[in-house]
């Protein structure tokens, strides 16, 4: 004798664990269509009520309709409950962090060796108790020239060799005029290095038409050239290595008076000229000495047109240097041409990646 076809209770409670035991709204689907779909033990028995004695056939078919309505609420239940657990883990997963680096993360460059350089001179006068300023790459002659004592004719006002704007305008030939500006704005003691860009009508292997500075400037009571050569021992030593030598040869410069180019002692030689292999060394042409900057004691002429600001060339007197930061760091790089620095080819500004 076959089984007795379950009972609508039976179906019921079958119904309601299957509902339960889901665990994803795939799996709710399939307990759907097995629970109520076309071949599901209940839709079999809603079909065959019509085979029931008459008077069976109204209790079945309502009890029939209830079992199948209470299950499809709690199937509709389950789903969504499913359905916004989904979509929780879904949103969890693939949230974007936007605080993460792009895909893939972009090459990192690195500092210019000009800015590099810059900022070990900076540090080395930082330390010396000097301020960095930056002033104006556009001047007025006046500040450029007339206030730093280059007399009316002076070649460097010549139309050749600075960039003018107009008479009394022009791209500014060296940092000092922003030193002349400190000066108006700060009574002494002041000491002051000022980096940037300064420019002039000059373009070959060792000039570029642009260039940058660091020119620095003293003015207090007492200062002499001494105080001059310890400032520049310490910057060699620093810049060139702890065992450079410094000697002060004099020169002209309009603005200072005495004047001095100042040298290193050769850094691939230690100072002999004497190259390792017993030729004469090719970085000091033998001269055990290189040039690094000019310098010299400030002419009382240049602090005459600050006197009004406290600079009475009586009372205070100082020393100003300035020197090329490009020149600088050719030396001590080995970089053969001025122009590399410009010509942006990452060949060469890679090797100085830091
Ligand atoms: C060089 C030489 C120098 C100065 C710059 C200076 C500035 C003031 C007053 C006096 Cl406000 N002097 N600057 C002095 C001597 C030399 O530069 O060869 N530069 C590349």
């Amino acid at each position: 004798m076959p089984d007795a076809p379950p009972s609508l209770a039976e179906l019921a409670e079958e119904g309601r664990s299957a509902i339960a035991a889901a665990g994803s709204s795939v799996e709710i689907e399939d307990v759907r269509v097995r629970l109520l779909g076309r071949k599901a033990p209940l839709t079999v028995l809603k079909r065959s009520i019509g085979d029931l004695p008459p008077e069976e056939r109204g209790r079945v078919g309502r009890e029939a309709n209830q079992t199948s309505a209470a299950l499809e609420a709690l199937l509709a239940e389950r789903a969504a409950a499913l359905e916004a657990q989904e979509l929780d883990h879904r949103l969890a997963a693939d949230r974007v962090d936007v605080t993460m680096p792009g895909d893939p993360p972009s090459p990192l460059g690195s500092l210019h060796l000009i800015t590099q350089t810059r900022r070990e001179i900076e540090d080395v006068f930082v330390g010396l108790g000097f301020r960095v300023l930056e002033g104006p790459e556009i001047e007025f002659d006046f500040y450029n020239f007339t206030a730093l004592n280059h007399p009316p004719g002076h070649p460097a006002r010549m139309l050749q060799d600075t960039f003018y704007l107009s008479p009394d305008v022009l791209l500014r030939t060296h940092t000092s005029p922003m030193q002349v500006r400190a000066m108006e704005a700060q009574e002494p003691p002041i000491y002051v290095i000022v980096p940037g860009k300064t420019y002039r009508r000059d373009s070959d292997a060792t000039h570029t038409p642009m260039f940058h500075q660091v020119e620095g400037l003293a003015i207090d009571e007492d200062l002499t050239l001494a105080d001059l050569q310890g400032v520049l021992l310490e910057l060699a030593r620093s810049i060139f290595g702890p065992e450079r030598e410094v000697r002060l040869r004099p020169h002209y410069f309009p603005f200072t008076e005495p004047s001095v180019e100042v040298d290193v002692s050769c850094f691939s030689c230690g100072g002999t000229g004497v190259s390792p292999e017993g030729g004469r060394d090719a970085l000091c042409k033998g001269s055990g000495w290189i040039e690094i900057l000019g310098a010299g004691m400030v002419d009382p002429n240049v602090l005459g047109f600050v006197a009004d600001h406290g600079y009475d060339p009586d009372r205070v007197q100082g020393f100003a240097f300035g020197m090329g930061i490009e020149r600088i760091a050719m030396l001590r790089h080995g970089v053969p041409d001025l122009r590399l620095f410009y010509d942006n080819d990452v060949r060469f500004l890679a090797q100085f990646g830091r």
